[in-house]
């Protein structure tokens, strides 16, 4: 594992509301998102879910509140809790939560993203936890390991 920078990681990609994978551990995804607009309403069944503010301003309402994250503030939505993350001008957004998070939760709408891309060095080996995922030519990329990408493959043997 090498060291990730995150402006540097945030400075290659544009696409709001698709998570990139910038760590692994135990788990967990740590990822990174652009966001700009309102989110689908949705909550998680299993998983709780961390948001911590890198740059800008995230709101995230609850059924029965809202909670504003400026940069260096963190929330933690509780598993099956509803909640709609909204910023009115381009957020960083860091992720924290068990890999097998869906970002729309128990929705699934243009903006799911079944498999977030992995963007760090010495990603994991593969063992082919996707087995049961039928990953689109377009999708190949984004659910390849590190060492599967680098000798070429189409898609994790
Ligand atoms: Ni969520």
């Amino acid at each position: 594992m090498q060291k990730v920078n995150l402006k540097e990681k945030l400075a290659g990609f544009t696409e709001q509301w698709s998570p990139r994978v910038v760590a692994e551990l135990n788990g967990q995804h740590v990822r990174i998102v652009k966001v700009q607009g309102e989110f689908v309403w949705h909550q998680h069944e299993h998983e709780d879910e961390l948001f911590l503010v890198i740059h800008g301003r995230l709101r995230i309402r609850l059924r029965d509140r809202e909670v504003v994250l400026d940069e260096g503030e963190l929330f933690v939505v509780p598993r099956g809790v509803e909640h709609q993350p909204v910023a009115e001008e381009e957020a960083h957004v860091l992720l924290f939560e068990p890999a097998a998070t869906l970002n729309t939760g128990n929705v699934r709408e243009e903006r799911t993203v079944d498999r977030p891309a992995r963007v760090y060095a010495n990603r994991p080996v593969c063992r082919r936890i996707h087995v049961s995922y039928q990953p689109t030519q377009a999708d190949f990329k984004a659910v390849m390991c590190g060492p599967c990408e680098s000798l070429g493959a189409a898609v994790c043997p």
